[in-house]
């Protein structure tokens, strides 16, 4: 940008501007910047090194003469946003007023009411446009203003906002932020952790596109928006996906970020500006930014800045300094920002301090928003992102604009609520304005029929969350016969069995392409490469390359239909992958049925956070844990091995979890879940593990089908039992070997069972004992695992790949005395063997326990015990593995 401050020969500056400003009048803007750019490009090839540079000055992008005519009633929009504005902020004042303490924000969508307003006005397409719905990621904590909104719509009631926060009253209130759990017919996605929203919203785009480019959908111009806080930019989830949005030319992709320089505790970027860093951020990952930093208030100075002097000042303050000018007024303004410059000071000598306190921002100016959405809409081929500049807490006066401590503004006092009413012009009486009521325009006011009526020229009510999908036509499980049938001497592992009945699924022809396999650049590890081939790898360009490996018939197919979302080394994109396909029912009304797998350990571990997101937004798949367990994957070591996962799933309300053994339980647990999830409508996902160790699959006994679902079912009975084993995935064939050991050299024949989920049986259990208790006079309920075992009260011993917290869960409930085996400690690479010697879940530790539990259950003498150790060669001495 000219800057004469900085300028060796300005005079032939300003002849190369002239010939600019020439071309530009003449030609207009595109002929002009086919002109800049061949002689940057020329410039570059004759050695003139051109700094790489992002970043535009700090001015609006788009300029005044390039505004559309707005389109909307200024006057009615604004008092329809006033009160919206009111009820938002009363909302939380009211909840705080009465239940102190409970928390909510005013600051915020008081920054944000522009941006929204002339959003829901103007754009958001509701369930019922033509054109279907638009998906939209609302901020979080800015929830007070949509309920507000809504409330002003007539969707919601004075007792909903009276109980915001107070979700557990009874007449129902409101989530604290956008819940679909909580409120599945509003809230469409959950965004309140803040990072999952941009990222989430970056793969709902790209899988809009997939549904598009597979042929489930045509290309009617939906939209993803996703509004996000200038403070929440800092998660590295933010950012981290950027370059995928415009790789993939996701022009149906609009991030708006609320640029209120403000975060929880202080200035977002107190030194420095964040605007334009993020500018630079979205620019060089090739987005199209939009700066909206001011409004029409400084059309005017800005056009009179010939010399670019006011410019320069702007350059030259950071946002700390921003920030004291919102709070500090028009008197500071003029002495600390112009009147550094006496000819600056000249530019402003008309305006009034009050005026210059006032003059309005980018993101307060409707006029600006509305532009900034119009060019949006119409971009093609680039995502875009909107950087607005707004003041947190804007309108709250003395209560908390711009002040560092307006993020946790919960409540206004007497006289702030009069200054708040007068400030935007709400119709209250001083009497009414001090109790923080609730203001609803009337029925026939020309305000409520505005509304409506935009509303319902846009399609309905916006957030809205429906589920318009029809069930899908589940095959019968013999599709999955050669898994049910086992492999006789053949050995394969789980995940081997799992790839084939991938295989099979995807050839089926009712469910078949509904299937969406995920998996982040592991393909290869898990034997899936086959699918390449056959279902090919989704790319919207289609396969621009002759692949190395074009000579194959198992080539690397990337096609433009492909099925696969082959996502590269990336757990949080291809959780987000798996999250827009688990939703897809509610929001593209088509049910798919995502399999993400991924190395286990980078799953839970990992991406925790948008999986307990993904419940809360009901979305449905099998999450598919591979190379699982701490000493079954052997070689990788400590930060491969996982062997906690199955805690983490326990603690998550909506997984259903399984550690399988059996190629038949890997059939019989995905065809129960998909019945589950997309015949019966039932929000949970399945998760299982499985692993890369090979043996021999037995046949599926009959009828285990309920049982292997419920957690537990029997594979070996004892004519007079005296203890029993439980064995779960992999090591249960360690239990299996440590039950012939058992017989063979002790004469001791345990019962075994096999255990596919701790956490089923623990809900089951935990559950019917919640209504044993509160049904004292009703005939006490029994629960699968009590039912199983409670005909034999002797001890058990149970042997996981997992901590042993995953299967202590069900120790409250098991009859008997209760052992559990398991593999705590950080892991080590060896051989799988050696591995669960040194955890002490192999063979030999199994008949050490048993015989152990059999001493103390009085049934065996303890010098047995010693004579196991001594037999089995177990060291005392071994280092733990639990010690670090
Ligand atoms: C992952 C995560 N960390 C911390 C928080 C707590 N938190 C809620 S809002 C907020 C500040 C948000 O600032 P910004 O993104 O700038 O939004 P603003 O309110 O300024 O619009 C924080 C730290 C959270 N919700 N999620
Ligand atoms: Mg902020």
């Amino acid at each position: 940008m000219m800057n004469p401050y900085s300028d060796a020969d300005p005079q032939e500056t300003q002849e190369w501007i002239e010939s600019i400003e020439g071309a530009l009048e003449e030609h207009g803007y595109e002929r002009t910047r086919h002109l800049l750019e061949t002689l940057i490009d020329y410039a570059q090839s004759k050695g003139a090194r051109l700094p790489f540079n992002t970043i535009t000055p700090f001015v609006n992008t788009i300029l005044p003469g390039q505004q559309p005519v707005y389109p909307g009633d200024r006057e009615i929009e604004r008092k329809i946003k006033s009160i919206v504005r009111w009820n938002a902020m009363a909302m939380v004042t009211k909840a705080n007023t009465e239940t102190p303490g409970i928390g909510g924000h005013i600051s915020t969508y008081a920054s944000a009411a522009t941006l929204y307003e002339v959003a829901f006005n103007h754009f958001f397409k509701g369930v019922d446009h033509p054109n279907g719905q638009d998906l939209v990621f609302f901020q979080g904590h800015a929830s007070p203003g949509i309920y507000a909104r809504a409330y002003l719509e007539g969707r919601l009631n004075n007792d909903h906002l009276h109980n915001f926060r107070r979700e557990l009253s009874k007449k129902g209130g409101l989530s604290s932020y956008p819940h679909p759990y909580l409120m599945p017919e509003f809230w469409q996605f959950a965004t309140v952790s803040m990072g999952l929203g941009p990222i989430m919203a970056i793969y709902q785009a790209r899988f809009m596109r997939y549904m598009i480019d597979r042929h489930f959908m045509e290309d009617t111009g939906r939209k993803v928006f996703a509004y996000l806080g200038d403070g929440e930019m800092d998660e590295p989830e933010s950012l981290g996906a950027l370059t995928l949005a415009s790789r993939e030319n996701l022009d149906n992709l609009v991030f708006i970020v609320n640029c209120n320089l403000q975060r929880l505790d202080g200035p977002v970027r107190g030194n420095s500006k964040v605007i334009q860093e993020l500018e630079g951020s979205f620019r060089g990952a090739g987005w199209n930014v939009i700066k909206v930093i001011w409004g029409s208030d400084w059309d005017e100075l800005w056009e009179n800045d010939h010399d670019g002097l006011l410019l320069k000042r702007f350059e030259e303050v950071v946002d700390g300094d921003l920030l004291k000018y919102v709070v500090e007024g028009g008197a500071y303004i003029r002495e600390h920002f112009y009147g550094k410059y006496p000819d600056l000071l000249k530019r402003v000598e008309h305006i009034s301090d009050e005026k210059l306190a006032k003059m309005r921002l980018g993101g307060h100016d409707p006029m600006k928003i509305y532009a900034a959405y119009n060019e949006a809409m119409n971009f093609k081929e680039k995502p875009t992102v909107i950087l607005a500049r707004t003041i947190k807490g804007y309108g709250l006066g003395e209560a908390g604009e711009g002040r560092n401590i307006t993020h946790n503004q919960k409540k206004l006092n007497q006289n702030e609520l009069l200054s708040f009413r007068d400030r935007f012009n709400v119709p209250l009486s001083d009497e009414e304005a001090i109790k923080a009521p609730f203001y609803r325009f009337d029925k026939d006011s020309v305000e409520y029929k505005y509304l409506k009526e935009k509303r319902n020229a846009l399609g309905g009510p916006m957030p809205i969350r429906t589920n318009k999908s029809t069930a899908l036509d589940i095959p019968e499980i013999s599709i999955f016969q050669e898994l049910l049938d086992g492999t006789g001497e053949r050995e394969i592992s789980t995940t081997m069995a799992y790839v084939r009945l991938l295989t099979l699924l995807t050839k089926d022809k009712s469910v078949g392409k509904h299937v969406v396999p995920i998996i982040p650049d592991e393909a290869r590890t898990f034997g899936m490469d086959p699918l390449f081939r056959q279902l090919g790898i989704y790319s919207h360009n289609g396969q621009l390359y002759d692949p190395v490996d074009s000579d194959q018939f198992l080539y690397y197919k990337e096609i433009q239909n492909g099925q696969i979302l082959e996502e590269g080394i990336n757990e949080a994109g291809a959780i987000s992958s798996f999250i827009a396909a688990g939703v897809s029912y509610s929001t593209h009304g088509i049910k798919m049925i995502p399999f993400y797998i991924y190395y286990s350990m980078f799953g839970f571990q990992r991406v925790w956070d948008f999986i307990w997101a993904a419940g809360d937004m009901r979305a449905r798949g099998f999450l598919l844990g591979g190379t699982a367990g701490r000493t079954t994957l052997n070689g990788e070591g400590l930060q491969h091995q996982d062997g906690h996962s199955h805690l983490a799933a326990a603690a998550t309300p909506n997984i259903k979890a399984y550690d399988l053994a059996y190629a038949y339980e890997i059939a019989i647990v995905i065809h129960r879940g998909m019945k589950e999830m997309y015949q019966d409508d039932k929000d949970v996902i399945y998760y299982l593990t499985l692993e890369n160790e090979n043996y021999a699959h037995p046949p599926a006994p009959e009828g285990v089908a309920d049982d292997i679902i419920k957690g537990l079912y029997k594979i070996r009975s004892t004519e007079k039992p005296i203890i029993r084993l439980f064995g779960s995935g992999p090591i249960l064939g360690e239990v299996i070997a440590a039950a012939e050991l058992l017989k063979k050299d002790w004469d001791i024949e345990p019962g075994i069972w096999n255990v596919t989920s701790f956490s089923e049986l623990r809900r089951d259990a935990e559950e019917v004992e919640r209504w044993n208790l509160i049904h004292p006079d009703k005939e006490p309920r029994c629960s699968h695992l009590e039912g199983c075992l409670s005909k034999h009260r002797v001890p058990t011993v149970a042997a996981s790949d997992y901590v042993k917290m995953v299967s202590e869960q069900i120790g409250p409930y098991v009859p008997g005395p209760y052992y559990a085996l398991g593999t705590d400690g950080f892991g080590r690479s060896d051989t799988r063997e050696n591995l669960r010697h040194f955890f002490e879940v192999d063979r030999y530790y199994i008949v050490l326990t048993a015989i152990r539990a059999l001493v103390l259950d009085g049934k065996m003498d303890m010098a047995i015990a010693d004579e196991v150790i001594k037999k089995y060669n177990i060291n005392p001495e071994k280092p733990s593995p639990i010690t670090v």
